[in-house]
């Protein structure tokens, strides 16, 4: 083991920026946090409509404050707006979509995919203003080892679906199978993977989503408290 040396003019630790709230407070913010983020689905019918490109950039700035192995924030996200490089994108993934739908997936994949209304066309990653792209560093740029790579780009990408959400934006976590088309088309290293790929816009003007359920609080949570 080698002594860690922080970089010039850092100290190793510094004070935590830390205000107490009270329990008034903490409960009424929980309550109306979790009242709007009830709201967040997944849309699959997007408005062509613009969107503030700024308001995309805070909400990748804060999917880039998650926590990470070793902090080392093993994440890129790409933001695409050009109109030409979605076309690109779309024609791209419905090439394998249509593998997977026709070919690849399995019965039991397909009959589970039924109550989403799903296939292999993908006219959102046209029809949403703005996709973020996002990758996995397997590793650094230079060779430096990455940790829990595949947990912290998820954190990293749970923030941003919720600081997009609670901005006022829609967005759909598209998986397109496999994803090696996202390196080449977006100019990305070997040692970034692929990950997701989000169209980002407003809800076309008749946008209807599946009529899900969420789980209930008996079967997602199991409490071990003091009984008093
Ligand atoms: N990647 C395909 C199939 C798909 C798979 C799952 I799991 C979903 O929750 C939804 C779709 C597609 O994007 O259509």
């Amino acid at each position: 083991m080698t002594q860690y040396i922080p970089k010039s003019g850092k100290s190793l630790f510094e004070p935590l920026e830390f205000e107490r709230k009270n329990t008034e407070e903490m409960q009424t913010i929980s309550r109306e946090l979790f009242e709007r983020m009830t709201k967040r689905r997944s849309i699959r019918e997007f408005s062509t409509d613009e969107v503030p490109l700024d308001v995309v950039r805070n909400a990748i700035a804060a999917a880039n404050t998650a926590p990470s192995g070793a902090n080392k924030q093993p994440w890129t996200y790409v933001m695409i707006s050009d109109p030409e490089l979605k076309k690109t994108l779309r024609e791209a993934a419905e090439v394998e979509e249509r593998r997977f739908y026709k070919e690849r997936a399995s019965d039991e994949w397909l009959t589970d995919l039924l109550p989403f209304g799903t296939n292999w066309e993908k006219p959102m990653l046209e029809d949403a203003p703005v996709l973020i792209a996002v990758f996995a560093q397997s590793q650094g740029n230079d060779g430096e080892k990455h940790y829990y790579v595949k947990e912290s780009v998820g954190l990293s990408v749970g923030m941003l679906l919720a600081a997009l959400h609670l901005s006022g934006l829609a967005t759909l976590t598209h998986t397109p199978s496999p994803m090696a088309f996202l390196n080449e088309i977006l100019d990305r290293p070997s040692n970034e993977r692929p990950f997701l790929l989000i169209p980002v816009g407003y809800p076309a003007r008749n946008c209807v989503v599946p009529n899900i359920e969420r789980k209930t609080e008996a079967q997602y949570l199991v409490e071990k408290i003091s009984s008093k």
